[in-house]
């Protein structure tokens, strides 16, 4: 038997031990998670989601693009950007009551919770005051809401909050050494920030990030720490596999492993055990197998109806069916 094989489950430990270090995880632990035999990895990650949920149990998120397209931002996996010729065209803010058809049907579908997102760097506050009223319309039709419209300050955040938003999701997409890479126009700081405002309204934070664009194992590690390592770490945190379009930078790079994709659920899952940690973009291309290798892996959240943002997404039909198979239920 190998030394890797014989070692117990539990051997990685937060580091460095114990005192108040309990919160913290250096990217050499989170990585030594990733290189755990597979089933190793999966063991721990379903013993760590059985502790804190219910196994079966999976929250259900539609997401509506309320402003698409021309935003001015060059991060380079977007179709939104106007840098990159992909066909996205650049619209208005949409109506309420367009938005309020589409939060009746994510309701009739299954959906709990009602996520909008817009095309912005930054939203102006006249801008915030509109989607605080589209907030409204969530809230009145009795799901969870959130939000994602680039930066905020710490007022257009409590004007959120004030207006009932529950979550507000801001991606930190790659490790910090990885970030110059991927987007030029604003730093990984900014996004800290704007992360630390949502905190202070008093809303729950969703992020997560982006796997799939060219980073090594060490910087999916360097991804996964850093969300680890926030006091506290986000409730909610989207694991996207990156979607390819044509036009974009990332475009016609090699493909992740779909194992590796798993291995990033699952090191989510044990670093931030309480997480919402949801299977996000990507989804349309995985088979019903490594989906629900996801799931073993602790994932309990999905995006769920036929459209992220600008891409496709399962119907909800096929999604029921997985269900079903998996004996999954929507809670
Ligand atoms: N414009 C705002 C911002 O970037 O903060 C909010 C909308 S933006 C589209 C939300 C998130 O979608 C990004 O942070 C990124 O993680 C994800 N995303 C965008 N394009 C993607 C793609 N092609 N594949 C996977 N995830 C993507
Ligand atoms: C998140 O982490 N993923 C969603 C949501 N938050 C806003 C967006 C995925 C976008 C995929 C590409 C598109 O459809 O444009
Ligand atoms: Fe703009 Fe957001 Fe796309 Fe970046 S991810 S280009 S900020 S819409």
């Amino acid at each position: 038997m190998t030394e890797a094989i014989a070692q117990p489950v539990h051997v990685i430990r937060r580091h460095p031990e114990p005192a108040d270090a309990g919160q913290r995880w250096s990217v050499d632990a989170v990585e030594a998670l990733f290189d755990l035999p597979f089933n190793d990895l999966l063991f721990q990650a379903q013993r760590v989601h059985r502790e804190h949920f219910q196994a079966n149990e999976i929250q259900l998120s539609t997401l509506l693009s309320i402003k698409t397209g021309g935003c001015p931002e060059d991060c380079a996996y977007c179709p939104q950007s106007v840098h990159y010729d992909t066909g996205v065209e650049a619209g208005k803010l949409m109506e309420v009551e367009a938005v309020r058809a589409a939060v009746e049907a994510a309701r009739e579908q299954g959906a709990t919770r009602f996520c909008m997102g817009a095309a912005w760097r930054a939203p102006k506050d006249r801008d915030v005051e509109k989607v605080a009223e589209l907030v409204r319309v969530v809230k009145d039709a009795g799901l969870e809401a959130c939000c994602t419209l680039g930066m905020l300050s710490e007022t257009q955040a409590r004007t959120l909050k004030h207006a009932g938003l529950d979550y507000y999701n801001h991606n930190l997409d790659t490790a910090p050494e990885a970030y110059g890479r991927i987007i030029s126009t604003r730093d990984y700081q900014d996004r800290l920030d704007t992360l630390e405002h949502v905190r202070s309204a008093g809303m729950n934070v969703c992020s997560g990030g982006i796997v799939g664009m060219g980073e090594s194992r060490r910087e999916r590690a360097g991804l996964v720490a850093q969300l680890a390592n926030m006091e506290p770490y986000p409730e909610s945190v989207p694991i996207n596999h990156l979607v390819q379009v044509e036009g974009t930078p990332l475009h016609g790079i090699e493909a992740l492993d779909p194992l590796e994709f798993v291995r990033t659920i699952a090191v989510a899952r044990v670093t931030m055990p309480k997480a919402r940690v949801r299977l996000s973009a990507g989804r349309q291309q995985m088979s019903d197998a490594v989906q629900a290798l996801c799931f073993l892996a602790g994932a309990n959240s999905i995006f769920y109806g036929d459209k992220l943002l600008t891409t496709g997404n399962p119907d909800w039909e096929r999604d029921q069916r997985l269900f079903t198979k998996l004996g999954l239920q929507a809670g």
